[in-house]
């Protein structure tokens, strides 16, 4: 028999997104009447815009003409798709030769852990997505993390975190629901320089921010260039959470330390572990990058004003104005026990704060995804809630 990979019994048992499904089963079969909302996982539910539908109609039926019929796309993904994400989400920040089209954040997540390799150091924020936690721990790496509380603003504390290879950062964080500032940034840019780690800035959700002094992209901050990495979706901004697509991008002067470009193993990487995105999901997000009104967001932003409208009643809440989550507060008890509670009361399932990490314990993870009548019946439902 072969053995198993060691690596495996360091993970938990279930995925965390999992193991909430695994909770509500008992819930729902004692209780068969009752109404659940869902404000756990993070997932689009509005219609994707007309207009994007009509670049996937055009995309599909090219592919049934002789003339317009495609087959495997170049490796780094359709050249037009990637001149639109450098000009119009980079802004000239960013050439089109940078840009990697891929299947989805979470996928160049895990491609990432295997272009740096096992063994690595991988310093992570706490709390944080748990596809950080996992992959890093099933390539044998080991972890740091790096406490993301309200006293230090949930940006990590550089002072106290040590050397390591890579820092996976998110911002708009998931899931404290805060922006890294400018500033920040630029602190975690002289760390990587310092401790010469290369960051992989997560920018899922960028599109969320609506204050023009926040910076969507780590490229925003002099010297990322050199030190970062940044992967991007198009499943929150306009629904593609189900279509599959995203980049990377991977500026040239990024180098390993005997001065190979990264840029350089990531097309290596890239080629034989991957044959492109979808063509028709490339096609819409062509078209979402036109200058059609398409993007999602502020749908989901006005809903998580509705939530926190009402959680600021009585709880400590963070997030809502530049993330589509909330972050709650819930003193003195477990984030399970919460977790229990608010299904029980509200029949509302969440997501408890210490399955993204130790710091998440006493939190909840509200997502403000969701249809406008369940958002308003789950505000309905929280105002009653006991806790
Ligand atoms: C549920 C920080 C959600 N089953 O769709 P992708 O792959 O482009 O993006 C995934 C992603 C990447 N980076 C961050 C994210 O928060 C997410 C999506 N997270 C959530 O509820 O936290 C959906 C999770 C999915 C999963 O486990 O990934």
């Amino acid at each position: 028999m072969v053995t198993r990979n060691k690596n495996f019994t360091r993970l938990n048992s279930g995925y965390l997104f999992s193991e909430i499904q695994k909770r509500k089963q008992p819930f729902q079969k004692e209780n068969p009447d009752a109404k659940l909302i869902s404000l756990d996982i993070g997932d689009t539910t509005e219609p994707i815009s007309e207009h994007i539908i009509n670049g996937f109609k055009t995309a599909s039926v090219k592919l049934g003409t002789a003339e317009g019929y495609l087959g495997y796309g170049h490796p780094q993904g359709d050249p037009i798709l990637r001149q639109r994400i450098a000009d119009k989400i980079y802004k000239g920040f960013i050439q089109p030769e940078e840009v990697f089209i891929s299947d989805g954040a979470k996928c160049d997540i895990g491609r990432l852990q295997m272009l740096f390799g096992p063994d690595r150091t991988i310093a992570i924020q706490d709390p944080a997505y748990p596809a950080y936690l996992d992959t890093t721990l099933l390539m044998n790496s080991n972890l740091v993390y790096m406490p993301c509380l309200s006293e230090n603003d949930f940006f990590p504390d550089l002072e106290k975190t040590p050397p390591c290879d890579v820092i996976l950062f998110c911002s708009p964080h998931n899931p404290t629901a805060t922006v890294a500032t400018k500033e920040q940034l630029q602190k975690l840019i002289e760390f990587a320089k310092a401790n010469s780690s290369i960051i992989v800035f997560d920018s899922a959700y960028a599109a969320f921010i609506r204050d023009p002094q926040l910076p969507k992209s780590i490229y925003e901050i002099e010297g990322a260039r050199e030190v970062a990495i940044e992967i991007g979706s198009f499943s929150k901004s306009v629904g593609f959470t189900g279509v599959r697509l995203g980049w990377s991008i991977v500026p040239e002067e990024l180098l390993f330390e005997d001065g190979t470009p990264v840029k350089q193993d990531w097309y290596r990487l890239i080629s034989t572990f991957f044959n492109g995105a979808s063509n028709i999901a490339q096609m819409g997000g062509i078209s979402a990058l036109d200058d059609a009104d398409v993007n999602a967001t502020t749908f989901y932003l006005e809903n998580a004003r509705i939530l926190k409208q009402t959680l600021d009643q009585k709880y400590t809440t963070y997030g809502g104005d530049h993330s589509p989550y909330l972050w709650v507060h819930f003193p003195n008890r477990s984030s399970w026990d919460s977790f229990e509670e608010i299904l029980s009361q509200a029949h509302i399932i969440t997501t408890p704060g210490s399955g993204f990490g130790p710091s998440g314990e006493g939190f909840i993870r509200f997502s403000a995804f969701g249809n406008r009548e369940k958002i308003e019946e789950a505000a309905r439902r929280l105002t009653k809630l006991s806790l």
